[in-house]
């Protein structure tokens, strides 16, 4: 495994669990936890492809009990992978994210408040240097590229992705907002994804951000709702060794939580 930049290579050996939008769901982000704990190995790895944070649903928010969790992984297991997701990049750019109705920024600094009391500033700091040490993408040796959303348009090949953040955590910075924002169909196509996987040198691509039911299948690229979305929760335990010859061997991968 390589850590270059904003870009995780992975190696074609063992097995990758891809976890999506947690947003904030204890319960379902314990139950993940649990089916990482007894897959875990030398060769397998986790991915958590970003918005760990904010509750959307309107239950109880454990923002910051799953962050703390998420943090500690991260330091102490080598194969426990975190991307940045649009809502942990609201945090480090500062521009507030405003989702079902709700401020959600804003809302989690409330929260920081009442865990933390005047140490509150001190600890989001701290988050927000987490938040910067993350990586944008991973990549697979047998062609999947994992991202919190993608197609990135106008890119020319994957060292756009591997220095993304060049241009600053700022909204400005049209490729880092583009693969933390864009959805379907409203900003790509079936077309784009390919154009996209081609450029980064990859054949499919598997996405959270967007709630569906369970999964969806756009052209070559996998949308993945893990727990906040449309109904079904599903991850994705993708075989970092066996060759993927079309999407459907990628959807065969795909687990209900
Ligand atoms: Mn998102």
């Amino acid at each position: 495994m390589e850590n270059i930049k904003s870009l995780i290579e992975l190696p074609g050996k063992g097995k990758a669990l891809i976890i999506t939008d947690i947003h904030g769901n204890l319960s379902d982000f314990e139950k993940y936890m649990e089916i990482w704990e007894n897959f875990k190995d030398k060769n397998n790895h986790l991915i958590l492809t970003g918005d760990c944070i904010h509750t959307l649903s309107g239950g109880k928010d454990n923002s910051i009990k799953i962050l703390e969790s998420v943090v500690r992984h991260y330091e102490q297991e080598e194969n426990f992978h975190v991307l940045l997701g649009n809502h942990e990049f609201s945090h480090v750019s500062g521009e507030d994210v405003n989702k079902s109705g709700i401020n959600q920024t804003k809302r989690f600094k409330m929260y920081m408040e009442l865990k933390f009391f005047s140490n509150w500033k001190h600890k989001l700091n701290l988050y927000v240097n987490f938040f910067k040490k993350l990586p944008l993408a991973a990549k697979t040796k047998n062609g999947v590229f994992i991202s919190h959303a993608a197609p990135v348009k106008n890119i020319n090949d994957i060292n756009d992705i591997i220095n993304i953040t060049d241009d600053g955590y700022v909204p400005h910075n049209e490729k880092l907002y583009q693969i933390l924002w864009n959805r379907y169909p409203g900003d790509y196509n079936e077309e784009d994804i390919d154009v996209f996987l081609e450029k980064v040198g990859c054949k499919f691509s598997v996405v959270g951000h967007t709630p569906v039911d369970g999964y969806k299948v756009i052209g070559n690229q996998v949308v993945l709702s893990s727990s906040f979305g449309l109904g079904k929760k599903c991850y994705l335990e993708l075989d970092l060794e066996k060759e993927i010859s079309g999407v459907k061997d990628l959807v065969g991968m795909i687990k209900y939580l």
